[in-house]
């Protein structure tokens, strides 16, 4: 099949994911056309891989430049030239309303493209609820040809936030799990935790609904009873305020920032523990590469990470803000060597069952669906 791909680039889940089922999908033979305004960080050279720029002039009278419609303009003339099959656009806000309108241009000239919208979270839970979103988002899941999303959670919220009838198919996220090393590096580990202490990780876009100085204030707990340092991977706009905390500390020099990573998993395969601390977390994917590692994590048991880190199994759940709980299951499954192997061999074996091979088929079953009809 041919298959466009709409996504954000940047270092987000929602992007992370459309990337690897593209890279995924080609790798199967299928051709895919990435459409976005700049090259997916993960997105790798591939002969059944093509990039499309969505470039927006910056004209004097747009104070604000009109992306969507020039990402219209693009789908419209990718799905003519490159003779798309089906669209998938990841994140419902603004690729849903433009793959619409480009499938009602397309229509126009006699060219039928389904389009696949894949819900992934804050487009639903935080950003896609505001009013001045809302009406938007509701006529475009409407008028997807189909629409999965990434969690039975996210589906309750989808129907709860929005007055939509329709279908909504979940197909969760994935990990290809033997593609992840479970081997620490030992330089890495001399590096990071000179003496033998415990290594706490958390990955994230720093945003307010992370919750990072949860994360911090678990972590200070913690070493009161056992020694430990913490990683933090990635960027965003709490992570000048949270670092400033750190520095405060008497204890910051044992919290290390390493900024925005392309392979995280490089450093998360020789830490010990994962720590997720978000409010609202529709999947929680990073939680997932961290398990692929065999990281057992501690998180919250908000939306749909009960989904993902199954308490007894992979890691432990606790409620949003409860760092002592969070301190003290982190505790539970750092303090004992035996009950660490176990919850790392529990994190690997529920990583598997967010398997690429167990979820690539099911998409490309919903794109012969969609496709179908007008074979029939
Ligand atoms: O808001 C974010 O954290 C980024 C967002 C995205 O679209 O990049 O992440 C969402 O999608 C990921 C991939 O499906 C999920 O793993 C994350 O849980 C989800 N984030 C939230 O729900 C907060």
């Amino acid at each position: 099949m041919r298959i466009g791909i709409v996504c954000y680039p940047t270092f987000g889940g929602s992007g992370v994911v459309a990337t690897e089922l593209g890279m995924a999908l080609a790798e199967k033979g299928h051709v895919i056309h990435f459409i976005t305004y700049d090259r997916p960080v993960r997105l790798r050279d591939h002969p059944n891989v093509f990039y499309h720029e969505v470039r927006v002039s910056d004209y004097p009278l747009f104070d604000y430049q009109p992306y969507e419609l020039v990402l219209t303009s693009k789908l419209v003339d990718v799905a003519k030239f490159a003779g798309l099959d089906v669209l998938h656009v990841h994140y419902a806000i603004p690729h849903a309303s433009a793959a619409w309108m480009a499938q009602r241009i397309l229509a126009a000239q006699g060219i039928r493209l389904p389009f696949v919208t894949t819900l992934h979270g804050t487009d639903i839970t935080l950003v896609g609820r505001d009013p001045s979103f809302e009406p938007v988002i509701t006529f475009s899941i409407e008028h997807s040809d189909a629409v999965t999303a990434v969690s039975e959670s996210l589906k309750r919220d989808t129907r709860t936030h929005f007055p939509v009838e329709r279908e909504v198919q979940v197909i969760p996220n994935f990990v290809c799990v033997d593609q992840y090393s479970h081997v620490p590096d030992q330089g890495l580990r001399d590096r990071y935790a000179p003496n033998g202490e415990r290594l706490l990780v958390h990955v994230s876009n720093f945003r307010p609904v992370k919750r990072v100085q949860d994360v911090v204030a678990m972590f200070l707990h913690l070493r009161e009873q056992l020694p430990c340092r913490l990683l933090l991977i990635g960027d965003g706009p709490e992570r000048q305020r949270i670092e400033t905390l750190c520095r405060a500390s008497v204890h910051g020099k044992d919290i290390l920032f390493l900024g925005k990573m392309t392979r995280p998993e490089e450093v998360l395969s020789s830490c010990d523990l994962f720590v997720l601390t978000s409010e609202n977390e529709s999947f929680g994917l990073a939680a997932l590469e961290a398990m692929a590692c065999g990281i057992p994590v501690v998180s919250t048991d908000s939306g749909g990470l009960p989904e993902v880190n199954i308490p007894g199994v992979s890691g432990l759940l606790s409620g949003v803000g409860d760092i002592l709980t969070m301190a003290s299951n982190a505790m539970t499954i750092l303090g004992d060597p035996n009950t660490h192997a176990r919850f790392k061999e529990g994190a690997i074996e529920q990583a598997r069952r967010f398997d690429l091979m167990r979820i690539l088929p099911q998409y490309e079953k919903l794109y012969q669906d969609v496709v179908a009809p007008v074979n029939a």
